[in-house]
Parts: structure tokens; C-alpha cells; sequence
């Protein structure tokens, strides 16, 4: 089969080698994605590799650690440190922004990355990802915060890894998003999913309902409009999902479509939202973008926002264009004013939504 003979590494390399330090890009992807084959063959052992479980520290977010967040951004660190294509590094488990250590050579790329996403999931062997974002490293110096407060437009590369039955890269360096799968025989990721297309319209949605209290109207109503199904304005029924793992929802959205939320909410004043913009949602816009598909904080384009500090946590609306362009709108009439007609009823007769719960 003519795509199972293309490599990863092929596939940088001819993607890249015309480019302006194209070649160390792609040496840096073929980094990463050796990290990835390590990472998916310690989480293959579960329960016999010794790693599981939480250990007592926590992370910058104040999120208790897993101990398998703590190898898996070692790993990271490990494999893609010491090809001289790095200058430093940014991460979930880690507070500050790592410069590459010397004597290794330094390069002109910056990697931020979520070694482990859902990794909530990981003892109930539920898929989980690693989230990557490459951004360019414009000076001699070492690498600060600042360097990486750039908004995802600027990213050169941005991925994730998907764990489940089996390992899939999915990959964007600005010219489309593909998905390779690893062939543990001969251990290399074979390009299986060219040019992945997001459809533009979808019946599924996915959401954790439990924060429905804490959202605001412009989602209860788009919800509430597909809870109704082909009773309400939308007349046919949806679907919804709820992982729990960013990366198992954007995949599934990659291969079938979809809209995935994780909205603005008022559950802390300081902290708009839940996912984190340099490491996460940066990278799923670009990827999602680059499918065809639409990334917005519900105000503007995901793509767009320039970050103000390393662990930025944002909304996320992103998935199918139409979907997401018309989550856009609601916000729109809701700042505007022009959506107490839809929204009135969600106080009245469903009480979806209580301004209380807003204050
Ligand atoms: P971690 O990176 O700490 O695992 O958290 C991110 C995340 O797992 C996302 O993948 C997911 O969308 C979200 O948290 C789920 O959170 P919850 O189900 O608690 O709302």
C-alpha cells in the first residue's frame, strides 16, 4: 500500500528540506517523535511498569502529579535535549521555561508540550496524549518566558500523540494535518491518515455538563439547542462525548467531526478557563485549522491570542467549521445584547441558567 511506505521521517524531511532551517525542524520532529514511541511503549506495561499512581508533589497549577507525568516529561527532555535543534523547553510539569543545558549545542527551536494530557485517565487505561507546539527562537540568547509568549499563528510545527489501542501521531508543520500510526514491528510511524478533513457540519458535541452551572448563556443556549435535537431550532438530534482526555476528543473530531468545548465559566475569576494556551490549546487550533476545521475562545480566533505568561489558561471552542462559527455568533448576539429572545427562556422555564451563578 502506497501510504504505509512513508515514513515520519520521510515525510519531515521532504515536507521541510526547502525551507529556512527546515532540516533542523525536522530533525527536532523526528526527536519528538522518538520520545513518543518511548513514552507509548512505558504506558503499554500499565500496571506491570511500576509507574502508576499519584506521587505527593504537584505541579505549577497546583495539580497533584502523577507519577508518570513526572517520567513522560523527563522522557520528552531526554530524547529531543540533545540534537543541538532546541533552545529550551516550556511544559505542564514544569514552572519555568528549561533552557537547553550546556555542553549540548543549542539550536533555534522552542518546544512547549503537555508530556501527558488526561493523564487523570491513566489508571483506568483510557486513552491519553502528548501535546507538542514548536515555535522559533529568534536570538543567541538563552531562552526566557518571553520567547514563548508568541500567539499560535507563529508556530512552525504543533502535534500531539493519541495512546490508545494504537499509537498515532498527528502532525501539521503549516501545510495540512496527518496522522501517522506506529508500527511497533519495525518501530517507525507510517504516514496512515493524509490530509485528515474535518466535516464541516456534525451532530456530536462534546462537553463536561457538570460545570453547566458556571457557563455563559451564549453556550447554555447552543447545548440546550442540541439537547433539544430534532424537537428544537436545530430539528435533528445530536450526540454527545465526554472523554475527559483533549486529545481522544480532538482526534475523534479529526477522524469524524465534531465540536469540543471547554468554555469560558465563572468558577474562578482568575481563571477563564480550564485549558492551558501555550501547550494545549495552541497546538489543537493549529492542528484543527489546518484539517479544515475552526479553533475560537467562543471571541476570537484561538490562533491569534498572544499569550501574557507560560501556563495561560483560555476557552476553548474548536471542531467543525459551521459548528464553532455559529458557537461564535451566539457569543456575538450575547455581546451585542441581541440574544435575550433565545436565551429568556433558559431563566424561565428550564432554568438553565441562573444569573446567581454568574455573580
Ligand atoms: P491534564 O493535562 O492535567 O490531564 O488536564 C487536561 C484535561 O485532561 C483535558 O484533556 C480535558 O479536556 C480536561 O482536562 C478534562 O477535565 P474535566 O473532565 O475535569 O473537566
Amino acid at each position: 500500500m502506497l501510504y504505509g511506505r512513508t515514513t515520519l521521517s520521510k515525510f519531515v524531511i521532504e515536507q521541510l528540506h526547502a525551507t529556512p532551517g527546515g532540516s533542523d525542524l525536522a530533525a527536532l520532529l523526528i526527536d519528538v517523535g522518538a520520545s513518543i514511541k518511548a513514552i507509548s511503549a512505558l504506558l503499554r506495561k500499565g500496571e506491570l511498569g511500576g509507574q502508576l499512581g499519584e506521587l505527593d508533589s504537584r505541579n505549577v497549577q497546583g495539580e497533584t502529579q502523577k507519577a508518570l507525568d513526572v517520567v513522560t516529561n523527563d522522557t520528552v527532555l531526554q530524547y529531543c535535549e540533545w540534537g543541538g535543534h532546541l533552545a529550551g523547553t516550556a511544559s505542564e510539569e514544569m514552572e519555568r521555561v528549561r533552557a537547553v543545558p550546556g555542553p549540548m549545542r543549542r539550536g533555534r527551536h522552542l518546544l512547549a508540550f503537555d508530556p501527558l494530557d488526561g493523564s487523570g485517565n491513566i489508571d483506568l487505561n483510557v486513552a491519553v496524549g502528548t501535546i507538542f507546539s514548536v515555535l522559533r527562537h529568534g536570538r543567541d540568547a538563552p531562552p526566557e518566558e518571553a520567547d514563548f509568549l508568541q500567539p499560535g499563528v507563529r508556530q512552525v510545527a504543533a502535534g500531539y500523540a493519541i495512546y490508545g489501542p494504537s499509537t498515532v501521531l498527528v502532525l501539521t508543520v503549516g501545510a495540512g494535518t496527518h496522522g501517522f500510526t506506529l508500527d511497533r514491528e519495525i518501530g517507525n510511524f507510517i504516514l496512515t491518515h493524509p490530509h485528515l478533513r474535518i466535516p464541516e457540519q456534525t451532530s456530536e458535541f462534546a462537553i463536561n455538563t457538570s460545570n453547566e452551572r458556571f457557563w455563559e448563556p451564549p453556550v447554555l443556549r447552543y447545548v440546550a439547542e442540541c439537547k433539544a435535537g430534532a424537537s428544537g431550532v436545530r430539528g435533528r438530534d445530536f450526540n454527545m462525548r465526554w472523554i475527559a482526555s483533549m486529545v481522544a476528543e480532538v482526534h475523534r473530531i479529526l477522524m469524524r467531526g465534531g465540536v469540543f468545548m471547554y468554555p469560558r465559566d465563572s468558577r474562578d475569576p482568575a481563571r477563564p478557563g480550564r485549558l492551558r494556551l501555550l501547550y494545549e490549546a495552541s497546538p489543537m487550533a493549529m492542528v484543527v485549522e489546518q484539517a479544515g476545521g475552526m479553533a475560537s475562545t467562543g471571541r476570537e480566533r484561538l490562533l491569534e491570542v498572544v499569550p501574557g505568561t507560560l501556563h495561560q489558561r483560555i476557552p476553548v471552542i474548536l471542531g467543525s467549521r459551521e459548528e464553532v462559527a455559529r458557537i461564535e455568533d451566539y457569543h456575538r448576539d450575547h455581546d451585542e445584547g441581541a440574544d435575550l429572545p433565545f436565551v429568556s427562556p433558559l431563566f424561565n422555564a428550564r432554568s438553565l441558567f441562573r444569573p446567581e451563578a454568574q455573580a
